[in-house]
């Protein structure tokens, strides 16, 4: 089996001690690189060598290729793994790895850029016989967006070619508005990602957020490791994932999961990947794929068994897929909080010194987590203190056990969404899996919160 000897972790967090922790077990060496903000983060204490890359600021540190380069050459690092955000999916850094003969533990950078384009994307999705959203065949002019809106149907969404995740959407009910919904989104598509390509889709309204975990080994094998229903999120970042979604009976998953396996075949897609997909009144609709491990991929581990990480990597070093699809067998329901460290109510970012720390623990839970006593959070990055990860034989095991273990988490110093959980866990929709993507938002519109803290 090829293996690399030593990886660098182009990242920081809960997923840098998630590839350490996955390295260790493969008898990897790891490198870990952290800015001047960072000294004293857990991933830097665990790694078995680190390098200082810049000042807090992320553009001068994780994002900083050339001091990644020059972290790779002086510590002999043979591959780099990017986590999640920061360079996770940008294809002109797997390129450059390239050029130095440095692996990138991901896809291929032609993959990755494939994806970023929204539209390549769709079309490729819909060249795969993956089921897409009613839409333009492309970019769309003014010119031709009143016609194709009208064989489409009202209402319509029109997306920016080079957004993603929720940025540059904007929707039209009408023939009236469509001119200057198209204009609006064209000009702030513009102006965030420098390109004014904009495509239009039928305008779902009240869908469910539901996403099929693939591995590719990039010769042909494929396999899908089911589903997880990310719908409880708010302004586009998910507060809740889990798996198997409580909207899919067992041939639908079978059905969605086969057909993203035999694209990811047809298509030698190389790593872990993820294909989201919006899901209303039993069907399946492609908006984007991600070409990178992702937050939630915990909830896909606990019903599987499968470590998405080993896998990963073993793929990057040129290992065959080791996993036959009918080795994929799924059990019981997991289900993930996202903990920041912010305001329950307000949503504030809550940076500062965590005083107090006790996770919970016992049978079925798992936390990950870069947290400790003491640990002083930097206000530069992201607000994930932790993921809270339960498994239970049934749903109502993992929300029993997911309300003992809120329960016995205690993070003290800081505010944290810790509340939040608590409450929602008690919520008869929640309880009952009837939600769909706007159900949290509505939630905390009408007081949800307030009403708990007070
Ligand atoms: C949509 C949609 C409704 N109809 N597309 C937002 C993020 C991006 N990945 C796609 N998004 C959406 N696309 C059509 N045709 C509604 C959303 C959407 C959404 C999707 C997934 C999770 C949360 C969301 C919140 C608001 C809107």
């Amino acid at each position: 089996m090829p293996m690399f000897d030593k990886i660098l972790i182009a990242n920081r967090g809960e997923i840098a001690l998630r590839i350490l922790r996955a390295a260790k077990e493969l008898g990897i060496a790891t490198v870990a690189v952290h800015s001047t903000a960072d000294s004293e983060a857990m991933h830097v204490k665990l790694a078995d060598e680190s390098v200082c890359i810049g000042p807090p600021p992320a553009r001068e540190s994780y994002l900083n290729v050339p001091a990644l380069l020059s972290a790779c050459e002086i510590t002999g690092a043979e591959a780099v793994h990017p986590g999640y955000g920061f360079l996770a999916e940008n294809a002109r850094f797997a390129e450059i790895l390239a050029e130095h003969q440095i692996g990138f533990i991901g896809p291929s950078p032609e993959h990755i850029r494939l994806m970023g384009d929204k539209i390549e994307a769709k079309r490729t999705a819909k060249r795969l016989n993956i089921p897409c959203v009613p839409g333009s065949d492309g970019p769309v002019t003014s010119q031709d967006a009143l016609k194709v809106a009208e064989a489409i149907g009202f209402p319509v969404l029109i997306k920016a070619a080079a957004g993603g995740g929720g940025r540059g959407m904007k929707v039209a009910r009408n023939a009236k508005d469509l001119l200057v919904a198209l204009a609006t989104a064209r000009s702030e598509a513009k102006a965030a990602f420098g390109d004014d390509a904009v495509y239009l889709e039928k305008f779902l309204d009240n869908p469910r957020h539901i996403e099929v975990q693939i591995l590719g080994d990039g010769a042909g094998r494929a396999i899908h490791l089911g589903e997880r229903d990310c719908s409880l999120q708010r302004r586009h970042q998910k507060l809740l994932e889990e798996s198997p979604s409580p909207a899919l009976n067992a041939s639908q998953r079978l059905e969605i999961g086969e057909i993203c396996a035999a694209a990811m075949r047809e298509l030698k897609y190389k790593s872990a990947g993820t294909i989201e997909f919006l899901y209303d009144e039993g069907r399946f609709y492609f908006i984007e794929m991600n070409t990178r491990i992702q937050v939630e991929h915990p909830v896909t581990e606990m019903i599987t068994g499968f470590d998405l990480l080993n896998e990963q990597i073993k793929i990057a070093a040129g290992s065959p897929l080791s996993i036959a699809q009918s080795d994929v067998v799924f059990s019981g329901h997991a289900i993930e909080c996202r903990i920041n460290a912010e305001d329950p109510v307000t949503f504030q970012p809550s940076p500062g010194k965590i005083e107090y720390y006790h996770p919970p623990g016992g049978l079925g839970v798992r936390v990950d987590s870069a947290a400790y006593a003491g640990y002083l959070i930097p206000p530069y990055y992201d607000s994930l203190v932790g993921k809270l990860i339960v498994h239970g034989r049934t749903r109502n095991e993992a929300l029993l056990r997911l309300r003992r273990a809120l329960d016995e988490f205690i993070v003290d110093g800081i505010d944290t969404t810790l509340p939040l959980f608590r409450t929602l866990i008690r919520n008869p929709d929640v309880q009952n899996g009837l939600y769909d993507i706007h159900w949290l938002e509505k939630f905390l519109a009408g007081g949800g919160m307030e009403v708990a803290v007070a």
